[in-house]
């Protein structure tokens, strides 16, 4: 089931999928769901990025309901289906968490999830369900060695320079305060407030772009 599963996200777009045990992680309604079908979209969090997510969790609720598993979409952004229950786990759901916990990377010192290949240009968005998909390896330890790059240039000094690992995964890596202030006076895309330096500088995928 995971394989065809898998296949089925990469043909229709996604650029990585992997499956998290989140069981001891989840509380009240949503406990049961303890497997998380993450999916990574190397684009920018724009429009089209959004809507591509949201086209791969319907893939992967339709099949996962069509072999009797319940399933729980959260959405990409916090601008989708606003007021309703999955909205509100939006906030409290963290996609990174679940990403790195299968295996799509690990959170790097700008407090982003880090794919090998495509760095932190992943937009993320999740799939909860009960179907007893096989887990992935989780990713354990931070793979940014020495580099402070990101650190260095952001306009805000919001990133600490700490690393993440699984065992301390709540330590400070970025003034989440600074970030955002600095990224609210800036120019806004699409109506949004938008920074984004510390996904350009970091040197991980960066080979995509310019190739
Ligand atoms: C809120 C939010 C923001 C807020 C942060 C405010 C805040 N108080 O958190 C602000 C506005 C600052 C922000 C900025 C940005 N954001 Co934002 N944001 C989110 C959001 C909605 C929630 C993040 C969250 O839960 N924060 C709470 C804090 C405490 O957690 P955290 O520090 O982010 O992550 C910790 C945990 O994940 C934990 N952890 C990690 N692994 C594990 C494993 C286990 C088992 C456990 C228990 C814990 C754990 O350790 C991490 C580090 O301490 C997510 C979408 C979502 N629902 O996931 C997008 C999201 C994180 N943002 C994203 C992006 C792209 C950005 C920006 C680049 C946007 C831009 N262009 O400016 C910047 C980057 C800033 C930065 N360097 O982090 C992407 C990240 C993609 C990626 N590859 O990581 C996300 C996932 C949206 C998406 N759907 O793709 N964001
Ligand atoms: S989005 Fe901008 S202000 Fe926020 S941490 Fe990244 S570089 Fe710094
Ligand atoms: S710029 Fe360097 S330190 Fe920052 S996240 Fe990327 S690899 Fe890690």
């Amino acid at each position: 089931m995971k394989t065809s599963l898998r296949k089925e996200l990469l043909d229709q777009g996604a650029t990585g999928v992997g499956i998290a045990d989140l069981r001891g992680y989840l509380s009240g309604e949503i406990a049961h769901l303890d497997r998380a079908v993450s999916i990574g979209v190397d684009r920018r969090l724009n429009e089209n990025t959004l809507n591509l997510l949201m086209k791969l969790q319907k893939r992967t609720v339709r099949f996962l309901k069509a072999r009797g598993h319940r399933t729980l979409a959260i959405p990409p952004d916090s601008d989708r289906r606003k007021g309703t229950f999955v909205s509100q786990l939006y906030a409290l759901f963290n996609h990174k968490m679940a990403a790195t916990s299968a295996g799509l990377g690990w959170i790097g010192k700008n407090g982003l999830l880090i794919s090998i290949d495509h760095g932190p240009r992943l937009s993320l968005a999740t799939v909860l369900t009960d179907a007893p998909l096989r887990p992935d390896a989780p990713v354990e330890h931070c793979l940014c060695g020495e580099c402070l790059l990101c650190k260095d240039h952001c306009p805000s000094q919001a990133i600490t320079g700490s690393q993440w690992s699984r065992s301390s995964p709540f330590v400070e890596l970025v003034r989440l305060d600074q970030c955002r202030s600095h990224k609210t006076s800036k120019r806004q895309t699409s109506g949004k407030p938008n920074c984004g330096l510390c996904v350009n500088i970091c040197p991980f995928g960066r080979k995509d772009e310019s190739g």
